[in-house]
């Protein structure tokens, strides 16, 4: 059985492949890049869940195959939940991370340790091809970094310090993050939803 991971950030690709094998699924798992004839849709939904649904949905409609995405960013306390569904475009430049994290260091340079509370969520949507439908999320909660650390991962990852750990996520080991990770965490969730559904 053929499962469409709804994304064409190849980190993102990398990390859901990982997940999902280890959670022992039974599936080709094809990345969007495989449809290059699917246009991608407008992420006009005003939370994680609807747009991971809509990526989701567009998939699975367009290639006749169910379709599993991932919607994500960080939520920083004191921007009140910022840059949040913008992640990915807070500079003004969509997929440009080193421009997002640092307006948003700039954003907090004035912020104390005790104030930078933050963490990384995402919603992760199985859409089937009859229009069935299932989201669930997960988080990572840590303190934001005044100076990005490590060359692992992608995003705002050389920012974030995981909640009990002494390095930033860029640091850690991919199989390291998977385990703590908003997305390892909405992913293993997921899978046994899919394994029932797909049956
Ligand atoms: P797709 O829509 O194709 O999946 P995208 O990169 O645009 O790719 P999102 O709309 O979900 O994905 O944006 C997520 C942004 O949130 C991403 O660009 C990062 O800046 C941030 N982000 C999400 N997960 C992250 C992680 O694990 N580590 C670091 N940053 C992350
Ligand atoms: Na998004």
């Amino acid at each position: 059985k053929r499962l469409i991971l709804a994304t064409r950030n190849t980190y993102k690709i990398t990390e859901l492949r990982s997940i999902l094998s280890d959670a022992g699924l039974d599936v080709e798992l094809v990345g969007a890049d495989a449809y290059p004839e699917v246009p991608d849709v407008k992420e006009t939904g005003v939370t994680f869940a609807e747009n991971a649904l809509l990526k989701a949905h567009a998939l699975a409609r367009a290639t006749g195959h169910p379709a599993v995405a991932d919607d994500s960013g960080l939520c920083v306390d004191v921007l009140g939940g910022a840059p949040g569904i913008f992640s990915a475009r807070w500079s003004g430049r969509h997929g440009d991370d080193r421009a997002n994290l640092e307006l948003l260091l700039a954003q907090l340079a004035d912020v104390p340790d005790e104030h930078r509370a933050a963490h990384f969520a995402c919603a992760a949507a199985l859409a089937l091809p009859d229009g069935t439908e299932r989201v669930v999320t997960g988080r990572l909660p840590g303190t934001l970094r005044r100076d990005p650390v490590g060359g692992g991962g992608f995003g705002y990852d050389p920012i974030l310090q995981p909640d009990g750990e002494t390095r930033t996520c860029a640091e850690l080991t991919p199989e390291e993050k998977n385990a703590i990770s908003h997305r390892g965490k909405a992913f293993r969730a997921l899978a046994p939803v899919v394994r029932d559904l797909l049956g």
